[in-house]
This record gives C-alpha cells, structure tokens and sequence, in this order.
C-alpha cells in the first residue's frame, strides 16, 4: 500500500542539498547531451603508456576554461553494468545488488530525469547502435518516458564502420551529430558508446598507439581502445560546432563502469608500479566525468568525493531544474551541503577519510588498515540507503508518489491508524 514511502520519503527530505547559487542555471535553455564513454576508468587520464599519451582529448579538457572536471568521481554500478549507471543518472537510485534493473523492474513506474526534462519542453532520447532489446532497454526506456530510441535502425552500419561489438565510435557519433540536426530543440540526448567494450579489438587503421607489454591481452589492447575512443569525442565536438549546436549545448560526459576487472591485477600492477590490494581496487572504480559548457568560462577542477548518483541533481540544476520534490539519493556536487560519501553498490564506500573495501577499513590516501570501528557509522548509513533505494524498486513505491506536488499518494487514514 506504499505506506514504506513514507520512511523513505522523509530519508529524501532530510538528506535534501540546496542548489549551489553561483551555478544553478548555469547551462538554462541549452541542449543537454550526455556521453556514456564505455568502460572509462580515471587511471589512463593525464597517464602515458610507455611515452605514449592516451587520452589527449580529455587531458586537454582536464584544465579547459569551460569545463568541469570532476577528478574523485567513481562508477556505482553493479551486475547491470552499463544499464545500471543508465539507472544512476536517470533517477538518481542505486541498481540493484543481485541482478540488472533494467531486467527485473523495467516496467515499474519510475520518475525520471527524462520525464523532468520532458515536463521542461525537452525532446528526450536515447541514442546507441546496438539492437534495442539489449539490456530490456525497449521496455525500461517506456517506462522511464524517453520519447525516442535510436537504436542500430537508425544508424548506417556496414562491415567497413563496424567493429568488435558493431558500429565503431568515430562513424556512431558522427551520424547522431546529422540526427541532431534533425531534432526539435531543446533536447535531451544520451548517447551510448560502444567500442571501447571487452574485448577492446580494433582494425588496425583504427591503432592510434601500440599495445600495451603486460601478460595481459586485455589490458594490452584497452590503451588502445580507448585511444580510438578519446579520438572519437574529439572529433565529436568538432562535428558539433559544424553543425551549429555546440554553443548553445552543454555536454556531460561519464565513464560507466570499470573495463579492467581485478583478473587482471598482477598486469595492472606492471603498470601502475604497486600492488593492487583490495584499497587499490575501490580507488581504480574512479572513472573521469566533465561537464563542458561552451563559451561560459565557468571551467575548474571540482575534487569532491562524488559517484554517478550524483548526475541528475546536479545536471538539473546546471539547466535550472529545481530537485527539492525529487525523490533522489544523490546531491549536486556543487552544493555546499553535498558530502564526500560515495557508496558502492557492494556496500563498501569511500569518503574523505576512509575507504571500506573487502570488510576491510582502510586510511584514505596512504591505504593503510585501520580498525574497523572508524569506519562503522558510514557501513551503517551505506546498508541504510541501499536499502532504501532496494524498497522503492522491489516496491515499485513511486507508483505512489506525485513528484508534481510532492505528495504521497497512499492513505493516511490507515498509515495513522498503525
Ligand atoms: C551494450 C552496451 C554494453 O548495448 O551498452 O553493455 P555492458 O556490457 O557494458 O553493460
Ligand atoms: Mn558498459
């Protein structure tokens, strides 16, 4: 009967952080275009593999005088993977721990940033070149009230632009540019990169540098990958400013999820020149994310502790969307009542100070073990928020929620009567 709504709800409220002023509105009436750059993880950014740099666009963008970049920002996805970071950014509410969302509760009622953006006057949609069942997507994306998918129909895809998992980045990006221009505007597009995806293969005029020396083929092969990929986004933005829509857009862009899993830390640790313990492996699930505002000079280095739960609060805000009746679990990073407390869907977290990883608390920084004692207050409020957001998907209880007014829409009589 939704009456769990009410202890949620009141979590929400409590935990509200008021918009930034110096950056609400910020990015007001503009296009919103939002990147998933596939399998992005933060330790190849200002990074060179064996003197070769591998992400020159995006390094240019770590100090670029319009863009944000938020460099202690992590992934909070679980088993559902790059569907659950969609999740994250959609609604702001954690995956779920045993399974993909996207799957088990696609048909839920949910209250999405595209359903906020739309009741703005946004044309909101989705774009990615793969079949448009993957990941249940054709059914979640109704419920999350995104007008329009263009899956791999709407894409030009032959064996001479494809690639590993299918339509390679470069010629995916390139034709959503010309779809754009199509577009009634303002709109909301989320596109979806594809090919810097597990097995990291390339054709060879797509190898900008050589591979990598490790005993592993797969962390061998994703400096490349990602390469490919960091060209792509450069080119990106140049199709953009050609086709007239990069001055008035803003431009979000995210890693989602880690692409080199811990099979393969006796490799990374060849590269990185440390062992890779389980602090290590919390502290690589940092994956870079900007967010570039055209001619606004607004640019800088945000070092708040943060995580995908993050994006939709503070996008909205950007656009001068207020959130104080959505029901979120992240907060505007730039808000001044944000918290560096970024929670993993497997329970462990990360804040300021400490790190909980594998049962284990560690000292933030030097990675040394500490008693488990410093880090209980926060193991207690990570359990509680999963599982608050857990009872609002297995309840389906925004059913019973009007995020117009704010209301709950259950029956008080009975709730009082308890
Ligand atoms: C598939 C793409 C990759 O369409 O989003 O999914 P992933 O395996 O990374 O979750
Ligand atoms: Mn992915």
């Amino acid at each position: 009967d939704g009456s769990e709504l009410v202890e949620v709800n009141n979590y929400v409220r409590s935990n509200q952080a008021d918009p930034n002023e110096k950056t609400f509105g910020l990015a007001e009436d503009r296009n919103l275009i939002v990147v998933s750059m596939e399998s992005l993880q933060s330790f190849v950014l200002n990074n060179d593999m064996n003197g070769h740099e591998v992400t020159p666009f995006l390094n240019s963008l770590t100090n670029d005088k319009d863009t944000f970049y938020f460099s202690n920002f992590y992934h909070q996805t679980g088993l559902g993977k790059t569907s659950d970071s969609e999740f994250l950014v959609e609604n702001s509410l954690y995956g779920l721990g045993g399974g993909a969302v996207f799957f088990t509760h696609g048909e839920n009622t949910f209250h999405s940033m595209a359903e906020r953006l739309n009741d703005e006057g946004y044309f909101t949609n989705v774009m990615h070149a793969n079949k448009k069942s993957f990941w249940n997507r054709d059914m979640m994306y109704q419920s999350l009230n995104i007008q329009k998918f263009y899956d791999v129909m709407s894409y030009d895809v032959n064996d001479d632009n494809s690639v590993n998992w299918g339509l390679k980045d470069i010629p995916f990006l390139e034709q959503s540019v010309d779809l754009m221009t199509d577009m009634p505007q303002p709109f909301y597009s989320r596109l979806i990169t594809l090919t810097n995806h597990h097995p990291f293969t390339l054709d060879e005029e797509d190898m900008l540098i050589p591979e990598y020396d490790s005993n592993s083929g797969t962390l061998n092969r994703y400096f490349q990958s990602v390469r490919y990929m960091d060209e792509s986004l450069k080119i990106f933005f140049d199709d953009l400013k050609e086709k007239g829509l990069y001055d008035n857009s803003i431009i979000v862009m995210y890693g989602d999820h880690y692409g080199i899993s811990e099979n393969h830390n006796a490799a990374m640790s060849q590269y990185l020149g440390k062992e890779i313990t389980p602090y290590e492996s919390a502290k690589l699930q940092s994956v870079p994310m900007f967010i570039h505002i055209p001619n606004s000079g607004a640019g800088e280095e945000v070092s708040e502790i943060s995580g995908q739960i993050d994006l939709r609060p503070t996008i909205l805000h950007l656009l001068g969307v207020e959130t104080n009746k959505d029901m979120q679990l992240g907060a505007d990073i730039f808000s001044e009542d944000h918290e560096e407390f970024v929670i993993n869907r497997n329970g462990g977290f990360i804040t300021e100070d400490y790190v909980y990883a594998g049962n284990t608390c560690y000292e933030n920084g030097s990675g040394i073990e500490v008693d488990v004692e410093n880090c209980q207050t926060y193991i207690d409020r990570a359990t509680q928020e999963l599982g608050y957001s857990d009872k609002i998907i297995n309840g389906d209880l925004l059913r019973f929620y009007d995020l117009k007014t704010g209301n709950l829409l259950i029956d008080e009589t009975k709730e009082s009567a308890k």
